[in-house]
């Protein structure tokens, strides 16, 4: 396929890409040209992220495209997860090396937090759910630092900096920091005063699609690119992967999707933020997302459950494959033992399947006592949460949900997409795996001039990717699972 090249960088957690999308006016090829891992690093029994090394992982991944498409390079942009900073001292540098979302120094904070400040006004001020992690309780837990602060720039807007030179803050990412306000869609200054916290570092908020600069010379010297634009995308992975949905509906509410990964975000998209009382009961967040639209959505622990469980059988010497992993999952008796997978103990724990074993004995459930057993318990919990999540959200829009789509890496999971159409009695549509960067580059396209309206977007990747469809069998055991309460 031949046309314009727009490049998505984009970061998640355990693994980072740099991809092509060749978009020749009515459909959209996509092409890895360098995959890399992410995780933590520790320092002082800290969690921390390497930027440096994604950094020159990235320069590893634009050099590839330059050799690759040469002069058809028509742009860049990046997204990451959310909620995660770089403090900049007036001189450009990081302060320090930007902690991990999962860091355990906020350990405590939200608690403290939210009985100084009530939560109700919290909720009212930003619409977020309420997670320990937040920008604004790892704010919290390490204020010390923002009075050398000149800049607070999110991950993404950090990499853009590296990039071209720019200090502004995109709003999809700027939403997940519980500092944000969806109806002012401005930052919550007055909420970060009653914390006595310093607004003086919050900069401009662009929307995606803002051409923030064009590529930095040196990184032009290094990579063998051109005088590209460097394109905010929306910058949050959650709103990329959400604005690439394959849906043809627009409006209503009667579709939900799953950015299942890591994380399963698990929402609707609404024209507006909602911050209704049912909203703030269901610990439901309000992320902005591609023309203004909101994201109504709750983030349940997602893959990160199987994800450590495997490391931990590495630890132990097993080493077994992702689809072994599955197949035993899928030979294990269903529902025999489920936890709540939100529960804070799943965070971060240090040893996950030991985590889950103790949740069975406590709750006085059989102790899921080989890797099929515990996987099928963490992919039962998913499904089960998705079914209750899925309720809400009806209960919440007031409108019924019909189908859902299940985006991202995620979506390759046949047994987890089949048990969510299971325990959910809806139709589950899979696909693309890759909505993350499609959404990213897509978003790109638009700014380039070839596409208009979000609708435009979700039509290119229809007309690009074959999504795989999941039909609910009768089950009645997830009911009675979802009556049980656990
Ligand atoms: C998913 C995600 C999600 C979480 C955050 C930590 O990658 O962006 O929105 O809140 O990571």
């Amino acid at each position: 396929m031949s046309g314009r090249v727009h490049l998505a960088v984009d970061l998640g957690a355990e693994s980072g890409r740099v991809v092509a999308g060749v978009f020749d006016g009515r459909r959209v090829a996509l092409e890895e040209l360098h995959r890399f891992p992410n995780g933590p690093l520790e320092i002082a029994g800290s969690w921390r992220w390497d930027v440096d090394r994604l950094w020159s992982e990235i320069g590893r991944g634009l050099s590839a495209a330059a050799a690759r498409f040469g002069a058809a390079v028509a742009s860049v942009g990046v997204d990451t997860w959310g909620v995660d900073y770089v403090l900049l001292s007036k001189s450009g540098e990081p302060v320090e090396p930007p902690f991990h979302y999962r860091d355990r120094r906020t350990d405590g904070v939200m608690d403290r937090a939210t009985r100084a400040v009530p939560r109700a006004d919290i909720f009212a001020a930003t619409g977020v759910q309420f997670l320990p992690f937040n920008t604004l309780y790892q704010l919290l837990a390490s204020r010390e630092r923002l009075a050398e602060a000149d800049r607070l720039l999110l991950m993404p807007d950090y990499f853009h900096q590296r990039l071209c030179g720019s200090t502004a803050v995109e709003f999809t990412n700027a939403t997940t920091t519980q500092f944000f306000g969806p109806t002012t869609r401005t930052w919550a200054t007055e909420l970060l005063q009653r914390f006595a916290l310093p607004t003086h570092m919050l900069g401009d908020v662009v929307q995606p699609g803002t051409i923030l600069g064009t590529l930095r010379e040196d990184v032009r010297r290094e990579t063998g690119l051109g005088t590209i634009p460097v394109v905010a995308p929306a910058t949050h992975d959650t709103a990329a992967a959400v604005a690439a949905v394959p849906t043809a509906h627009t409006g209503k509410a009667n579709w939900a999707y799953i950015s299942s990964g890591t994380w399963s975000l698990v929402g609707v998209e609404l024209p507006a933020a909602n911050l209704s009382p049912l909203a703030f009961a269901g610990n439901l967040t309000n992320e902005g997302g591609v023309d203004g639209t909101y994201r109504l959505l709750k983030n349940v622990m997602g893959l990160w459950l199987v994800q450590r469980c495997r490391e931990a059988f590495r630890r132990r010497g097993f080493d077994c494959d992702y689809d072994g992993l599955m197949l035993a999952a899928e030979a294990a008796e269903p529902l025999r033992s489920r936890i709540d997978p939100d529960d804070p103990r799943f965070l971060n724990p240090p040893d996950m399947p030991a985590e889950i074993a103790a949740y069975c004995r406590d709750t006085g459930q059989p102790v899921p006592d080989t890797a099929g057993r515990l996987v099928r318990c963490c992919l039962d919990s998913l499904a089960l949460q998705y079914r209750r999540v899925v309720g809400v959200l009806e209960d919440v829009t007031g409108e019924p949900i019909e189908v859902i789509h299940i985006v991202g890496g995620g979506s390759r999971n046949r047994l987890l997409n089949q048990l969510t159409a299971d325990a959910t009695g809806r139709p589950v549509l899979a696909g693309p795996v890759e909505a993350t960067a499609l959404g990213n580059v897509l978003v790109q396209a638009r700014v380039a001039g070839d596409l208009s309206s979000l609708a435009d977007l979700r039509r290119v990747v229809r007309e690009s990717f074959a999504v795989t469809a999941f039909d609910p069998r009768p089950c009645p055991e997830w009911s009675e699972a979802a009556r049980s309460g656990r």
